[in-house]
């Protein structure tokens, strides 16, 4: 008889992972739980109740919010804000940050950036979707946490992870410390581990991309599609296509299976439609942990410094040799597609004293 491990005794378990810890991220991660359980709750009877549909409102993104998008995101923010743990939310469905400014938060030290339902024009059709979620630590020492506390590199990233709304719904996620996947039992209304110490393979054979912007993509992400289409038994090409339509499933696939998930630029986003905060960001820690690599197309996504909450970024994420192979023909074939590359390094950075003779 395999012994349960919930989610809250996991946490309890791995707390000794951070000596230092006084048990608030351990208090965040619960309640980002009990919230992906409410929500699931409502993702499950969506086609039941009245929550189907559009909200009749646009998000900061211009996109028709969803009522479950907006349901989603009001449980999080309300169990973020009773938990006391969180001084700042940033989400996906709200234009500025939301200020947790409530008496038990006051001394609140960690910032949640959130997608609280992904993939939400997969809803009404009953195909997956999920939260996304990154934890930073604030940098300010007093006062109101600011928006230079939410602009942190994903290096700075202390936790991540999604929750998948699918054939079954699991948490997974990381503290730096490895990758665990956990199934929420309903009999039980828990999270149990069934995923322990998920690694992604080297290698992989299915790549994720919507091939409907095939016209507009850079000539590197065109080269990678015909390599990928190749007839090349030695290598297991042709590879396997296989696009969700919501980057949670399609990188949880690929997590299990190996493969790559790729947004690049399209005409449409000439940035990439892809956020950094709270898609780029946390899903590269995850897949970093579980021995993959996430890129922009030619610099490590977790690098980027971020200028705007809700800026954008080019995504190609998943099994390491695949994400290689991509880099090596983006940087051949599309090199002015480098839109975060590192500033020149100055000088002084360079410990040039009196600059070059
Ligand atoms: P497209 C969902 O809106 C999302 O952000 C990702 O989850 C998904 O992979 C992608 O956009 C789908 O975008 O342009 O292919 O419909």
């Amino acid at each position: 008889m395999a012994v349960i491990k919930t989610l809250g005794q996991f946490i309890i378990e791995k707390q000794a992972d951070f000596p230092y810890a006084k048990g608030e991220l351990s208090r965040l991660l619960r309640d980002i739980g009990i919230a992906a359980k409410i929500v699931n709750r409502e993702v499950n009877k969506a086609g039941l109740a009245e929550i189907l549909g559009d909200a009749g409102t646009v998000n900061v993104q211009g996109e028709d919010q969803k009522k479950l998008d907006v349901f989603a995101n009001m449980q999080f923010i309300s169990a973020l804000t009773s938990g006391g743990e969180c001084c700042i939310v940033a989400t996906e469905e709200e234009d500025e940050f939301v200020p947790i400014d409530s008496p038990v938060s006051k001394n609140a030290k960690y910032i949640v950036c959130i997608d609280p339902l992904d993939g939400s024009s997969n809803i009404d059709v009953n195909a997956a979707v999920g939260t996304i979620f990154s934890i930073l630590r604030r940098k300010s020492v007093e006062g109101m946490a600011t928006l230079e506390d939410v602009l942190q590199k994903g290096t700075e990233q202390v936790a991540a992870g999604y929750v998948i709304y699918g054939s079954s719904t699991m948490m997974v996620y990381t503290t730096g410390k490895g990758v665990n996947g956990f199934t929420l039992d309903p009999s039980i209304g828990e999270f149990c581990l069934s995923h322990p110490d998920l690694k992604v393979p080297e290698e992989g054979y299915i790549y994720s991309i919507n091939e409907g912007n095939y016209v507009h993509f850079p000539e590197g992400v065109k080269k990678y599609l015909k390599y990928a289409q190749a007839e090349d038994a030695a290598t297991n090409r042709p590879y396997t296509s296989r696009y969700i339509g919501s980057m949670i499933g399609d990188v949880h696939r690929n997590l299990i299976k190996g493969g790559i998930y790729m947004y690049p630029t399209t005409s449409s986003s000439p940035k990439g439609k892809l956020r950094l905060m709270y898609e780029g960001n946390p899903m590269a820690f995850i897949i970093e942990q579980a021995g993959g690599t996430a890129s922009d197309g030619f610099n490590r996504i977790m690098d980027i410094v971020p200028t705007e909450l809700h800026q954008r970024v080019p995504v190609f994420i998943g099994s390491k040799k695949m994400v290689d192979k991509i880099e090596e023909l983006m940087k051949e074939y599309s090199p002015e597609n480098n839109l975060n590359a590192p500033a020149e390094k100055t000088l002084e950075q360079l410990n040039i004293v009196g600059g070059i003779d």
